[in-house]
């Protein structure tokens, strides 16, 4: 029997994948309706992630397959930059980045350290879904209203579409079909912290 790609669960899960990747919150970002301190507020709990996310990253590259160790190095690094970027602009639009994390943003960091010690092709999977909807996201806010065209375009860049393909490929190579439920599993599970974090986004507006 062939094995399951992991790029077909975001078919097989058509409306949570369709609510995590367009979310009210983005088309929010590209008809230019969402507040600037709206956004910048969910900016702040997006650093808070990706920290969280550099730990989890971290964490797998640590016990990852040989094979797999590149992509997550690579995005590793690219994880670190994504900070510095966040603190720059921090500095530059004076964002406070000691900001507590919102529920969501508590939320996904339990969500991540509970994948801590997943099997290694659950946790990369999850890795790869954390991405792709995030990409998928960013393309379908795309261009964004002017305010916002530079954080869109930051999210849809080539090498990060490329980044997400290679670690889909990675995620691929480790699948194993024993693995499969949880692969499932893991994967709602991020696409309902994904929801919940763009929802966040809108929850000053309403
Ligand atoms: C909520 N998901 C969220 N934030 C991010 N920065 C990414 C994914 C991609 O790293």
């Amino acid at each position: 029997m062939s094995r399951t790609p992991v790029g077909g669960l975001p078919l097989r899960h058509a409306a949570a994948w369709s609510h995590a990747t367009r979310h009210a919150f983005l088309e929010a970002v590209r008809d230019g309706t969402v507040t600037e301190t709206a956004f910048e507020a969910w900016l702040v709990q997006d650093y808070r992630f990706v920290s969280d996310l550099l730990a989890f990253q971290g964490r797998l590259l640590a016990r990852a397959p040989r094979r797999a160790q590149a992509v997550l190095a690579g995005g590793a690094m690219a994880l670190v930059d994504e900070l510095t970027w966040f603190e720059e602009l921090a500095a530059a639009h004076k964002l406070d980045l000691t900001e507590p994390p919102r529920p969501a943003t508590a939320a996904y960091s339990v969500l991540l350290e509970r994948l801590y010690d997943a099997d290694v092709a659950v946790a990369l999977t999850a890795l790869w879904a954390i991405e792709r909807v995030y990409l998928d996201a960013w393309s379908f806010a795309a261009p964004g209203a002017p305010a916002y065209r530079v954080f869109v375009a930051h999210w849809t860049t080539p090498q990060f579409a490329a980044y997400v393909s290679d670690l889909e490929q990675a995620a691929d190579a480790v699948a194993t079909r024993p693995a499969a439920p949880h692969v499932e599993t893991a994967f709602m599970a991020i696409l309902d912290a994904e929801s919940r974090f763009w929802a966040m986004a809108l929850e000053d507006e309403a």
